[in-house]
């Protein structure tokens, strides 16, 4: 696939020379060097392992005091103060604030976690997580809290979204809890963008008004944000639609344009640059050549027979920037890294692989298609969960095995 990508790529580049070519005084235009450092100048990582012991901690969002907050997936939300005190927030009992509707099961439960864009002066705190306030079916929801001045209790709980998509009964293709989605960040334009899973279902994705297999992007009170452009008859929060797994969230440092990383089924994990109202082509339903377990055919097929981005059957799907060359190896979280410390990477986009037990880092070209990729080969090879670039700079990383790291970068000596 990358050979495809690299063509796009070529071609993009073509249709540039061509502009300039069309410009009659293109010789008098100035011409900017390229400032990057030269792809060699990978940078030298140090990694420190800052909270060990953790059971499958799901989400990181790092204050610019210092302050860590991370979610595990069965207990809740907590923080690690800047002087190692670490505080459960709110979650199971032992919390601050007991959420007594929480939940996990299966891969549903407390997921992302994302702070306010005024969190220094409000401490409003974002989470996404499993509830069984309401039943059959159980649902996800996202809950605002506010934290006092000192991270050590919870208040004014706020569930901003709820209904969203759970997979309350296990099918022919999985367990329960399967495909929640989870993850929440604030994107540049100060708006909440949400992700969500297709549970399993086939009919979530295209759906209209489920907000499952969705990309939401909202206010922080959980209200449609302006220019979704979602289609006619949608919800109004819906801002992408067509998804299978959203669990990576990230925003272009120059654009600020939002991209998600996706779980391939047993093929084709994607980056996809997204576009307000766009379809991003999973539709893992009436497909009669294949065999599909309750109905669901998500997993029957091939790239073509049952491709993650239709463009057969939706020929505007948004195209994904790389797609892993076809193989899934169960691509999650994701964040591009930005500072002169990144060296080479600066700009470029990291993508946790959980099932590939790497960091992917990905050159992303101006046309939203990657064009080169390696990896953090100095990195241990674990489940990359969580990955969130604080304001100090450096990256923390969650790890399937319980760990969070803080990864710092500098330039080789
Ligand atoms: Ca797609």
């Amino acid at each position: 696939m990358l050979a495809s990508l690299r063509s796009r790529a070529v071609a993009t580049g073509l249709a540039a020379v061509a502009l300039v070519a069309a410009c009659s005084n293109a010789d008098t235009l100035p011409i900017e060097p390229p400032v990057d450092p030269p792809a060699t100048d990978t940078p030298v990582l140090t990694r420190t392992v800052l909270i060990p012991g953790r059971s499958n901690p799901w989400d990181i969002a790092v204050a610019a005091d210092g302050a860590v907050f991370f979610t595990e997936r069965c207990a809740g939300l907590a923080v690690r103060h800047a002087n190692g005190t670490i505080v459960r927030l709110f979650g199971t009992t032992g919390s601050a604030l007991v959420a007594t509707d929480f939940f996990c099961e299966g891969q549903s439960g407390m997921n992302g976690v994302a702070l306010d864009p005024q969190f220094a002066s409000n401490r409003l705190i974002y989470v996404y997580m499993s509830s069984n306030a309401t039943t059959s079916p159980r649902t996800n929801r996202v809950v605002r809290l506010q934290l006092d001045a000192g991270y050590s209790t919870a208040s004014n709980r706020t569930d901003i979204v709820t209904g969203l998509a759970f997979k309350d009964v296990g099918n022919g293709v999985g367990g329960s809890g399967a495909h929640s989605g989870g993850r929440i960040r604030f994107g540049p334009d100060g708006f909440l963008y949400i992700g969500t899973g297709d549970n399993h279902s086939a009919t979530l994705p295209q759906h209209p008004t489920n907000l499952g297999g969705k990309v939401l992007r909202v206010t922080t009170s959980g209200a449609a944000a302006s220019g979704n452009n979602a289609p006619a008859g949608f919800d109004a929060r819906i801002y992408t639609y067509g998804h299978r797994n959203v669990q990576g969230l990230a925003f272009h440092p120059t654009t600020g344009q939002a991209f998600t990383a996706e779980h391939g089924p047993n093929h084709s994990d994607e980056v996809t640059p997204l576009v307000a109202g766009g379809n991003a082509g999973w539709d893992p339903q009436n497909r009669p050549a294949l065999t599909c377990p309750s109905n669901y055919c998500g997993y029957a097929g091939s790239p073509t027979s049952m491709p993650m981005t239709d463009v057969v059957r939706f020929p505007s799907a948004m195209l994904p920037a790389w797609t892993n060359n076809n193989t899934s190896q169960g691509t999650g979280p994701a964040v591009f890294l930005t500072g002169t410390q990144w060296r080479a990477w600066n700009g470029r986009l990291a993508v946790g692989v959980m099932g590939g037990t790497r960091l992917a880092i990905l050159t992303i070209n101006g046309s939203g298609v990657a064009t080169n990729e390696t990896s953090a080969t100095t990195l241990p090879a674990v489940r990359y969960r969580a990955l969130t670039l604080g304001p100090d700079g450096a990256l923390y990383i969650a790890t399937d095995a319980g760990e969070i790291w803080r990864v710092t970068a500098a330039a080789a000596p």
